[in-house]
């Protein structure tokens, strides 16, 4: 087999014994790796309705056939597990050299099952895995840690760790690598807290099985300077995401005040141009030359790696003006091993209750100081942190019924920072993700503010379809970065001659939309097997937008309507092959290869 090693390793924390799962290549043709690989190991692993935080929940950690291989923006790695936030099927994309390191190990994936009485990390050299005594570093935040480990352990290798928020179960924990870049939102790193894991270190040596080396070093190359050439590169390197601030401000997307409004008239003082200006210096993934983590000095003078969505959630969501405050409260998150995304949903939540006074404990729009003193009250749930750990679908149900009206996420992920009260289709991705409310499969609102932004028409539906078929199946199942295609237009066909240089399998757009079609559809039957039921609400974005219209900007008024939401999500369960009830249909299950998840479901809700 070639692109693949046809080989995962499960890791046992009970036995502390590891052993090879072998896999074919049709495993592989149908699923592709990273995503793709979790959601079918996951189906297989994970006993029905188990809890995400016991130990019966496996953790996989999946590479793709392009993954940590030297082509553009290939340093990333797939984090997966049963969320103990929403509950469903949870993932994250994290860029690391913990990449490079699994391609050289000899597997395609780790999935690791079983928790340890005493807290433990692993250490895996060439594919052999230690069981090492973790006390020393447990408790740690994660920039310590991961120095801790490498003074052991040498430079040359890649780390996956939890800092002190996965340890203790917040539910919107993440795994985090290189001090700054973190992966998981829906609480990957509690799951890898509740198994008493603190890190994996990964060392990986072996010449990984490839196609035609010579043509993939080719292409690569042309890749890069295709990359190095575009249009937007300079721009790109200046900003990157972070552009993106005053992007959504004049397009009115901007999450204000736990999303009920989409302009600031602040929102310079957190912007790219300020960030510039601050910035001290440009951090990234491995194998990239976009690198597009954007550093600047806190307010402790620490440095901190900015991206739009940091920003955003914990600058004006929160009503916070001062850039180098929410750099502060970005690094603290990072060190804590907390998603910044959710965090800022919870913040802002809570100010919201408080102002409606719902709660006894005040918390002010903007307050710094008691922003700051929370983010490790969260890490460690203790006092009202221990409440805002539990993230906002939790905390809404606790407050009645009027919690619920401004409690912004989908399926229990926290929205990301796009306010989608003028924009339906954004909406409409918002309400589809795989994962609960994100971004990463389809973003689409872009295309939206510039097109007829207030229709909720066939195309836009077909269009999230698209974009969730090549972000959420291309490349999540791959596993390299997709900012290259998305911010400077790196043509697709690239990367499907990577593929078939890799594989040697021809890959066309229509053979990947059908594996994509498969990943949806089983991540799908994942959720209605794991919650036993399903109704079509989930798929609805938060109530907010389309009860409380926005007040300020030149969409003052402006609200989703309902009804036509429900039309489009109509269209995308028949696109999809689905049921009205978003069930997928006996049929698309048969003619994707499914039809193992069929039984389950024929017994939990029925199939059409
Ligand atoms: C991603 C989500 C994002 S998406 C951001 S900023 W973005 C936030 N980053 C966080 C952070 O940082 N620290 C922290 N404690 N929490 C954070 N939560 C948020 O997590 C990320 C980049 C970015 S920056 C984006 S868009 C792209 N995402 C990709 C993706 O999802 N898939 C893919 N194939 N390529 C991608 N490329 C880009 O990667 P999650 P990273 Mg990420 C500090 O983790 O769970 O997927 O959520 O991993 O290595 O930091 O790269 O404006
Ligand atoms: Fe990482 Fe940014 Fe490069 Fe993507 S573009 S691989 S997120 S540094």
């Amino acid at each position: 087999m070639n692109g693949w090693w046809g080989k995962t390793l499960v890791v046992d924390l009970w036995k502390k014994r590891a052993k090879e799962l072998e896999l074919d290549i049709n495993f592989y043709s149908s699923f592709i790796g990273g995503r793709g690989l979790a959601i079918r190991l996951l189906w297989e692993l994970a006993p029905m309705g188990v809890d995400p935080l016991s130990p019966h929940n496996p953790l996989i950690i999946a590479s793709g056939p392009l993954s940590g291989l030297p082509i553009p923006s290939s340093g990333k790695l797939v984090v997966a597990s049963k969320s103990p936030l929403t509950g469903g099927y949870g993932d994250g994309n994290i860029g690391t050299m913990a990449s490079h390191h699994l391609k050289r190990s000899g597997y395609d994936a780790i999935a690791i099952i079983g928790a340890s009485e005493k807290p433990i990390y692993l250490y895996i050299d060439d594919g052999k895995v230690e069981f090492l005594d973790a006390e020393s570093i447990w408790g740690l935040n994660t920039f310590k840690a991961e120095e801790k480990l490498k003074e052991v352990h040498g430079r040359n290798l890649g780390i996956l760790l939890i800092g002190p928020a996965g340890e203790n179960g917040v539910r919107y924990s993440t795994v985090v690598s290189q001090k700054g870049r973190s992966g998981g939102r829906p609480g990957m790193g509690a799951v890898m807290g509740s198994k008493k894991l603190k890190a994996i270190v990964l060392r990986g040596t072996k010449e990984p099985p490839l196609y035609d080396r010579n043509a993939l070093a080719e292409t690569s190359k042309e890749a890069y300077n295709a990359i190095l050439n575009s249009k937007g590169y300079r721009a790109w390197i200046a900003q990157g995401t972070m552009a993106t601030v005053a992007w959504s401000n004049a397009a009115e997307v901007l999450p204000t005040m736990n999303f009920r409004e989409g302009v600031w008239e602040e929102s310079a003082s957190i912007g790219g141009d300020l960030m510039e200006k601050l910035k001290v210096d440009r951090r990234g993934c491995p194998y990239c030359n976009m690198q597009c983590g954007n550093v600047i000095e806190d307010l402790s003078s620490f440095e901190s790696e900015l991206d739009y969505e940091n920003v955003a959630m914990l600058g004006s969501n929160v009503l916070l003006g001062d850039l180098r405050e929410v750099a502060e409260l970005n690094r603290m998150a990072d060190e804590m091993g907390i998603d910044t995304i959710s965090l800022g949903n919870s913040l802002a939540f809570y100010m919201e209750a408080s102002e409606r006074g719902l709660v006894s404990e005040r918390l002010e729009w903007g307050d710094f100081r008691e922003m700051k003193a929370l983010v490790p009250e969260i890490a460690r749930r203790r006092g009202l942190g221990g409440f805002l750990a539990e993230g906002v679908m939790r905390m809404a149900s606790s407050l009645g019924e009027e919690g619920r009206d401004f409690a912004v996420h989908v399926k229990g992920l926290e929205v990301s920072a796009y306010d989608c009260h003028a924009a339906p289709g954004m909406a409409l991705a918002y309400g589809t993700s795989p994962i609960g409310a994100h971004h990463k499969d389809a973003w689409i609102i872009s295309y939206e503010v510039s097109t007829d932004r207030f229709s909720y028409s066939r195309e836009k539906v077909e269009r999230v379809v698209y974009l969730q078929n090549v972000r959420g199946g291309l490349f999540e199942s791959l596993t390299v970065c997709r900012l290259p295609w998305v911010e400077l237009g790196l043509d697709l066909q690239y990367y499907l001659r990577m593929m078939k240089h890799a594989t040697g399998i021809d890959w066309s757009m229509d053979d990947i939309a059908m594996v994509s079609q498969r990943i949806y559809s089983l991540i799908r039957a994942f959720w209605i097997r794991e919650r036993g039921s399903w109704r079509r609400e989930l798929d609805y974005p938060p109530i907010r937008w389309f009860k409380q219209p926005l007040t300020r900007g030149s969409l003052a008024g402006k609200k989703l309507d309902l009804q036509s939401y429900d039309k489009m999500l109509s269209m995308y369960y028949e696109i999809r092959g689905w049921d009205e009830r978003g069930i997928p249909r006996k049929k698309t299950l048969s003619s994707l290869g499914l039809d193992f998840v069929a039984p389950s479901l024929e017994a939990s809700v029925g199939l059409s």
